[in-house]
């Protein structure tokens, strides 16, 4: 134990909390092996890895450990008093390769024993993918299977007490691995929020790489400020169709909005594009084919804005993105993979030799059966992963596995104004999900607490509140709805408060 430790355990100990710790470090499970464990003590303000997570004021135990030869996971246990009896894992985006310590830190928070992996690899390994060809199946599906048995094993025997419930948080590439637990290994968790799961990462990948393809093929052609352009037009077509003009539209699928309208007249004036920007534009928002003309997906809804420029990928700080990764290590084995060669037809279908990365079977029965509840969340104005990829996996749910196509006693689908990405955009974006927190941690206004009351009483979420926060303080609220309602302005009211609305 290092200084800091020791004295931390110290201050754990003056606090009358005990070592959180206690004889953790003695477990002895299969095949894992603890690295160390660590007091953290209350009000220590404790910072982890990821500065974007927030500060830990909850006394816990930092349990760092790794499954089997290399999938490295974390445990966070509150002192036995703090305990609620269960577990959160938080799932992990991209390329993973990281822990999700804000799940980490919010689960510590609300009395959780929380954990998460990096699926078996570091994110500053470029190469991970040219590795042991156990780590496509470790990324894919095995280690957070292997994480939800040996972390559940190690909270009975460190609490002595059997695990009360399982949920598991993610969104993006955590959202597909909460949705691969669900379909592969159902019987691991009780609960499961998911968001923007991207529920076939292959087709979305391929998006990816020929959108990154096409704007460098024409590169100049359209400005930033072009595409900004085309998205607020595509706003602006439906706007009103809430019942209020504000820059958010309910349901975008809804939406007819001819991209032709912004061609530039002979002699007009104003903001328009000309034929060959328009032709780029219908080509970029259109469904996606293969080289044989084969459909690969729905396209991009009026209103999603488009980036010229590759994107960050989202949540990890490795350097390369996750389609160049997958094509060109996974499928090329090469490193120094030409990206320009991507061809759809012959890449697309080889990504599933190497691994599955589909999270799309409709077939929810076992998790159902065992009591499971399941809520989903997508912002409508999501660019990396679309937003009809996720409604069209809840319809294809329903038409499987509805009684006359109601899936409500375990399925919830909550679509998201305006929001982008997992978090951010124009509209309301904190609900307790994976973005952060919401106005307050009623379930109400909390998707975490509505679930948890959903699986100890029944009780279904309805109606959620949302809402934006600029420099701490709230400034847009907006119900969101379970889907197919959405959230309709009642015609009077402040437009910026989410009593003004109701779900139809
Ligand atoms: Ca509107």
């Amino acid at each position: 134990m290092g200084l800091v430790a020791l004295l931390a355990a110290a201050a754990a100990a003056l606090a009358g909390g005990g070592d959180p710790c206690g004889d953790v470090k003695r477990l002895a499970v299969e095949d894992v092996r603890i690295v160390s464990a660590t007091p953290i003590a209350a009000n220590s303000g404790f910072a982890s890895p990821d500065t974007r997570a927030p500060l830990v004021d909850a006394a816990f135990c930092r349990v760092e450990g790794v499954i089997e030869k290399e999938i490295g996971f974390e445990l966070w246990l509150p002192p036995e008093a703090e305990w609620n009896g269960r577990l959160l894992t938080g799932g992990v985006g991209g390329q993973a390769g990281s822990f999700n310590y804000r799940e980490l830190a919010r689960g510590v928070a609300r009395g959780y024993a929380s954990a998460s992996t990096d699926t078996g690899h570091k994110a500053s390994d470029r190469n991970w993918l040219l590795g042991d060809p156990m780590r496509a199946v470790n990324y894919a599906e095995r280690a957070n299977h292997l994480l939800a048995v040996k972390v559940k094993a190690m909270i009975a025997a460190h609490y002595r007490k059997p695990l009360h419930r399982a949920l598991f948080v993610g969104c993006s590439g955590g959202g597909r691995q909460a949705m691969t637990e669900a379909q592969r290994y159902p019987g691991d968790y009780d609960g499961i929020i998911v968001g923007a799961p991207g529920v076939n990462t292959p087709e979305m990948s391929a998006r990816r790489m020929w959108e990154m393809i096409e704007h460098r093929k024409h590169a100049g052609l359209m400005s930033q400020a072009d595409w900004a352009l085309v998205a607020r037009r595509g706003v602006a077509a439906c706007d009103g169709d809430d019942g209020i003009k504000d820059g958010l539209v309910a349901n975008p699928a809804a939406c007819r909005f001819d991209i032709g309208t912004l061609l530039c007249k002979p002699g007009g004036k104003g903001e328009c594009l000309n034929a060959d920007q328009i032709a780029l534009v219908r080509r970029l928002y259109g469904p996606l084919h293969d080289e044989n003309g084969k459909r690969i997906d729905d396209g991009i809804l009026p209103g999603v804005p488009v980036s010229a420029t590759p994107l960050p990928e989202p949540f990890t700080p490795g350097p390369a993105y996750l389609a160049t990764v997958l094509f060109g290590q996974g499928v090329h084995r090469d490193p120094d993979w030409d990206a320009s060669t991507f061809r759809i037809a012959d890449d697309l279908p080889a990504i599933d030799k190497v691994m599955n990365l589909h999270a799309d079977n409709p077939d929810l029965g076992a998790f159902r059966r065992r009591g499971g509840k399941l809520i989903f969340y997508q912002g409508w104005a999501d660019p990396l992963v679309l937003a009809q990829s996720t409604l069209a996996y809840f319809d294809t749910v329903a038409r499987h596995m509805g009684r006359d196509g109601d899936v409500s006693d375990f399925l919830r689908l909550y679509m998201v104004p305006g929001m982008e990405h997992c978090v951010g955009g124009a509209g309301p974006d904190l609900f307790g999900a994976t973005g952060g927190e919401g106005l307050d941690r009623r379930p109400e206004h909390d998707m975490l607490s509505a679930l948890e009351l959903w699986l100890d009483s029944g009780v279904a979420p309805g109606p959620i509140l949302s809402v934006k926060r600029e420099e701490g303080k709230v400034t847009a609220e907006r119900p969101l709805c379970p889907w197919p309602q959405t959230a309709r302005y009642r015609g009077r009211g402040d437009p910026r408060r989410g009593e003004s609305y109701s779900c139809r």
